[in-house]
């Protein structure tokens, strides 16, 4: 749950956007409607800082992201790692795996209803996808993620 490199912090101090409250990087553009990737070299660049680092937030009295997370996960620019991991892994690795349990214990009738379920559906679209986060609440309801943001 720790990644080597914090993009967000890495996409704030090249001037790509600020730090919301949902913890995301919220680009002008897009909001907080981006994924982010980066490239390491050992190419002896210049250091730059952006001219328009805007470190400060921009959320001002907003608070539709923390409202709108159904795990309770968030604060004001902190987030409870285990909460959102719990939500967003639903159908993961932990997801599959009481699957297979529920299947393996379960009587035959528990059996057929579990395979039944929408449970192997949601596990099938993650396995073809490839893309197994199951929620997207704190970036999609952010107001600089839609048409006419405050940009
Ligand atoms: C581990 C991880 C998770 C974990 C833990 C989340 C977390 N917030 O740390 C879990 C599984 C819970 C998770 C969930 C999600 N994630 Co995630 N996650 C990562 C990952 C792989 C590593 C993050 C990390 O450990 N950073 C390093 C440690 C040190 O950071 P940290 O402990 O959080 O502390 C930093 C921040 O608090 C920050 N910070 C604190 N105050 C301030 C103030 C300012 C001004 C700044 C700039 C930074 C800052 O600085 C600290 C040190 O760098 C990154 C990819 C990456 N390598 O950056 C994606 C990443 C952050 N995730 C992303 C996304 C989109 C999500 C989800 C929406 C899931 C989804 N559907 O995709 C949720 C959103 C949760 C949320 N609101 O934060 C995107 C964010 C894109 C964006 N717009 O910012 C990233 C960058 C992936 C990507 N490739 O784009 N994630
Ligand atoms: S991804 Fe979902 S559970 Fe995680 S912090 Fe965002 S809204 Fe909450
Ligand atoms: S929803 Fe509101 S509080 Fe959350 S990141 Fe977007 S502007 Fe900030």
């Amino acid at each position: 749950m720790r990644g080597e490199i914090c993009w967000r912090r890495a996409g704030v101090a090249a001037g790509l956007g600020f730090y919301g409250k949902n913890g995301l990087l919220i680009t002008g553009e897009f909001g907080p409607l981006v994924r982010l990737g980066g490239v390491l070299t050992n190419f002896p660049l210049e250091k730059q800082v952006a001219a328009d680092v805007a470190l400060e937030s921009k959320c001002e009295a907003c608070t539709i992201c923390l409202d709108s997370c159904p795990a309770g996960a968030l604060e004001p620019y902190k987030i409870d790692k285990k909460k959102c991991g719990n939500r967003v892994f639903t159908y993961g690795l932990r997801g599959f795996s009481a699957f297979l349990e529920e299947v393996i214990t379960a009587d035959e009738a528990g059996r057929q209803e579990a395979l039944r379920g929408p449970a192997l559906r949601e596990l099938w679209q993650n396995f073809m996808t490839g893309g197994y986060y199951y929620c997207w609440a704190c970036q999609t309801s952010c107001p600089w993620g839609k048409p006419g943001n405050p940009a």
